[in-house]
């Protein structure tokens, strides 16, 4: 064991880097204007405020946040937000946005150059360990014990990792471990994936969360950032190349994770498709979900508006509203409607006669009288027409707006736009 510490003191000695610069293009035109890390998700949320508040949970005050690509959005947020870590009692969050520091020719290239490249303020910091995570999954996650972990097996890297289907695995890294946790293959992406001793329709993903000992990763960007074949990513040459040299621990998230009480199973997505962010949204939605923002011991933090309450009336006319197994939002007024299995982000206006079924709509849309939507994700702020009907005619969605593999309808205020004029 290279060094005894409690869960606290280990906190302490790290730095988290969270990667929210990538381009997110399966989430299609909800990630045209936003970072992945800045989509909206569960009803008052962004995806980035999970992976922030894990840090707060865990103990960890010590947070960079680089981001790149579409980065307004995330900027606002983590402004409005998050600037309570104000370095008032050695706890702070860095925007690490790319800015040309080290060399002017390259923005970001891979997430390890995104790291290389701020390595002096990083340095500044004194940290003893670097957590680097993904800015887009959702999950709750006790960072303290993958940092225990790390300390315990006394290698000078550690990755995260969790059993998926073998179908899903070419989105991932993936990798076999030996009795000892230590890693022993790890392939990027693969076509043929290897699968899990005594079960071969499942295989062992990287989280894209790692610790490094301080020391160590600099080394290892300084050495990467020299290697001319290099795409500078830690999950196509930094973890395959450690892995090789036998310096790679796996750490098992079922030990870190916070699970729901009630299930007590684990819980990460990375809602990296329309159809996966639109489940794990409905999974909120429903009466007994999988993922549990209501536990007070692991808050969810976040930007919040001050607001009134939601409001549910009947109509003028006596039509009433009719509310099943949804998360409303505040500022929310529903007025004579059916909604049911939906998820309503602050300052949503649903109008008369309307139904609405299994739909996610994030902040200030407005629904007229007499629509009638179903499986449908709205962007923040679209306004849908007087008796607009989406979710039974699938080419006729396909035509107006964009349609996914599961049936699932994405609306943006653009499409309207577009379908006024024709
Ligand atoms: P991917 O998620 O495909 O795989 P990547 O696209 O590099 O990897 O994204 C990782 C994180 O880095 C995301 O949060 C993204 O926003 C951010 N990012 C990407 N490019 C960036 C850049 N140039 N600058 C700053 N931030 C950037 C990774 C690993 C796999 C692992 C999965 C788990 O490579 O091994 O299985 O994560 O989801
Ligand atoms: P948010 O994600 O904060 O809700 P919006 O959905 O309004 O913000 O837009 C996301 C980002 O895209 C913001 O940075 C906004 O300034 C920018 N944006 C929105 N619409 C346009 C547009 N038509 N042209 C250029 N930028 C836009």
């Amino acid at each position: 064991m290279a060094e005894s510490l409690s869960a606290r003191q280990a906190s302490k000695k790290t730095m988290a880097i969270i990667l929210a610069g990538g381009r997110g293009s399966r989430l299609h035109q909800m990630t045209d204007t936003r970072a992945k890390p800045a989509v909206y998700f569960g009803g008052k949320f962004r995806i980035i405020d999970f992976a922030l508040s894990n840090c707060i949970n865990s103990g960890i005050r010590k947070i960079g946040v680089v981001t790149q690509y579409k980065s307004h959005s995330l900027l606002r947020h983590l402004q409005a937000g998050w600037s309570f870590l104000r370095n008032q009692f050695n706890e702070f969050l860095d925007l690490l946005p790319a800015q040309q520091r080290i060399d002017e020719v390259h923005w970001y290239r891979g997430t390890a150059d995104a790291v290389y490249q701020n390595i002096d303020i990083i340095k500044d910091h004194r940290p003893q360990y670097i957590l680097i995570l993904a800015g887009d999954h959702v999950y709750k996650m006790d960072y303290a014990k993958i940092v225990l972990d790390h300390l315990q097996h006394g290698g000078p890297l550690t990755v995260a990792c969790v059993p998926i289907p073998k179908e899903q695995a070419s989105s991932y890294g993936i990798m076999t471990v030996n009795d000892d946790g230590l890693i022993t293959s790890f392939d990027e992406k693969p076509k043929n994936p290897r699968t899990m001793p005594n079960n071969d329709k499942m295989c062992l993903a990287s989280m894209g969360i790692y610790v490094f000992d301080a020391k160590f990763l600099y080394d290892v960007l300084y050495e990467d950032e020299q290697t001319e074949d290099s795409s500078h990513d830690f999950g196509m040459d930094i973890i395959p190349r450690l892995v090789s040299q036998g310096k790679a621990h796996a750490h098992d998230f079922s030990i870190s994770c916070v699970c729901n009480r009630a299930k007590n199973q684990i819980y990460w997505r990375d809602v990296g498709t329309v159809d996966s962010f639109w489940a794990a949204n409905m999974d909120l939605a429903s009466v007994t979900p999988d993922l549990d923002i209501y536990d007070q011991d692991w808050p969810i933090w976040t930007y919040q508006m001050q607001l009134p309450s939601a409001k549910y009336v009947q109509d003028l006319n006596g039509a009433s509203t009719i509310l099943r197994n949804s998360v409303i939002a505040a500022g929310v007024i529903i007025s004579g409607s059916s909604i049911c299995s939906s998820v309503l982000f602050y300052n949503v206006r649903v109008h008369s006669f309307t139904f609405i079924n299994e739909v996610v709509a994030f902040p200030d849309c407005v629904i007229h009288r007499g629509c009638r939507i179903t499986r449908v994700i709205l962007d923040r702020g679209c306004e849908l027409p007087r008796n607009l009907v989406v979710g039974e005619n699938k080419e006729e969605d396909e035509r107006r707006f964009y349609r996914s593999e599961g049936g699932v309808t994405l609306i943006t205020r653009r499409m309207l736009a577009d379908l006024r004029k024709k």
